[in-house]
């Protein structure tokens, strides 16, 4: 009894030592941030090698150092303009406490079909099994051909993407930007543009898919916005959400990587994993520090588009984009925030 209670003991102050050290060479490494633009590598495995052991704690603790007062703008016009102060705390309530919120507002069927035209003519990335066996996005990009896929994502790269002036709106929505700030409690970044069609694929590839259980961490803090471009119910791929997982998870499930299904169940209980469906159109948030997934399908398709805002760009130094391929209202946009979407620059040719 008493040698349990001595090896627990001690092994909470190994914790505690090692967390310590962790945290005194990010802070170091965010100094050096501030001054360079960019994050040493060590930072962005260290802060999740933090995250696990303080069980999350960290990315709270750090999130506050890195705390900018908010844009005091009189309206943030875009999809969410309309959204009612009981709306907003609605929104702020589920994010915070479950951790995802389903908006009550949807993409238009127009705005939506643009988008999936544009995506089903655009050639994109696909997942390869190279000869050493691991699973990696293709050099060559592809159409998609519904009738004969070669991969479970086709991923568009951004730079094809940023073309589309329905991208452009959604990135340049204000209304975004004003709950991700509400939601971060500081000034954000606008930080990772992605789009890509899944479809069922055997099981191959699920890992690399982002199909099984695990945790985003990178940056400190982050909102991710889903669009759903197709219609997703249970079998054509939705997202899935273990509720309350931002804030902590059981020992059990405390771990950095991918995780199945079942392991997530027996910590948790299946009450807590929800499925999130809906029509095309339909736009949910996800603070997706807590454990979460795309559901593999086994029937249809599923199109989805995604943006996310930081506190910070401190963590993983994502590519920035070409500020060429934006149209003036988007440019009208960066010039009333230009620390929000200073990742839009001039690219240098290669
Ligand atoms: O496909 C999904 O629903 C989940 C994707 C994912 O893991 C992510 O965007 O972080
Ligand atoms: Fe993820």
């Amino acid at each position: 009894m008493i040698a349990r209670i001595y090896n627990k003991a001690r092994s909470e102050l190994q914790k505690i030592r090692q967390a310590t050290s962790i945290s005194r060479a990010i802070y170091q490494d965010y100094k050096k941030f501030k001054k360079l633009g960019i994050t040493p590598d060590r930072s962005v495995f260290a802060m999740r090698q933090l995250f696990v052991l303080t069980n999350s704690r960290s990315n709270e603790i750090f999130s506050r150092l890195v705390r900018k007062p908010q844009y005091q703008h009189k309206s943030y016009p875009g999809v969410f303009q309309d959204l009612s102060k009981e709306g907003i705390a609605d929104f702020l309530k589920a994010m915070h406490s479950k951790g995802f919120y389903i908006f009550k507002q949807t993409l238009s069927d127009q705005f939506v079909e643009d988008m999936v035209r544009f995506a089903s003519t655009t050639p994109a990335r696909v997942l390869e099994q190279r000869d050493d066996g691991e699973i990696v996005y293709s050099k060559e990009k592809k159409i998609i051909d519904f009738q004969n896929p070669v991969s479970p994502r086709y991923q568009f790269e951004n730079d094809d993407i940023l073309s589309s002036p329905e991208v452009q709106a959604l990135i340049f929505d204000e209304s975004i930007l004003n709950l991700s700030q509400l939601y971060l409690n500081t000034a954000p970044y606008f930080d990772v543009l992605a789009m890509w069609w899944s479809l069922p694929f055997g099981g191959v590839g699920k890992s690399e898919a982002a199909q099984m259980y695990h945790f985003d961490l990178d940056k400190m803090k982050f909102i991710k916005f889903f669009f759903y471009l197709s219609d997703v119910d249970s079998q054509s791929g939705p997202h899935c959400y273990v509720t309350h997982t931002h804030h902590g998870v059981p020992a059990d499930i405390c771990k950095d990587g991918r995780q199945e299904d079942e392991e997530i169940e027996r910590a948790v209980g299946k009450e807590r994993m929800v499925e999130i469906c809906g029509k095309k159109g339909t736009i949910i948030a996800v603070d997706t520090r807590g454990l979460h997934k795309g559901k593999e399908l086994t029937k249809g398709y599923r199109l989805l588009f995604q943006t996310m805002f930081s506190d910070s760009l401190f963590g993983a130094n994502y590519p920035d984009f070409d500020l060429q391929k934006i149209a003036q209202p988007g440019r009208e946009v960066i010039s009333k925030y230009p620390e929000a979407f200073k990742k839009f620059k001039i690219k240098r040719p290669d």
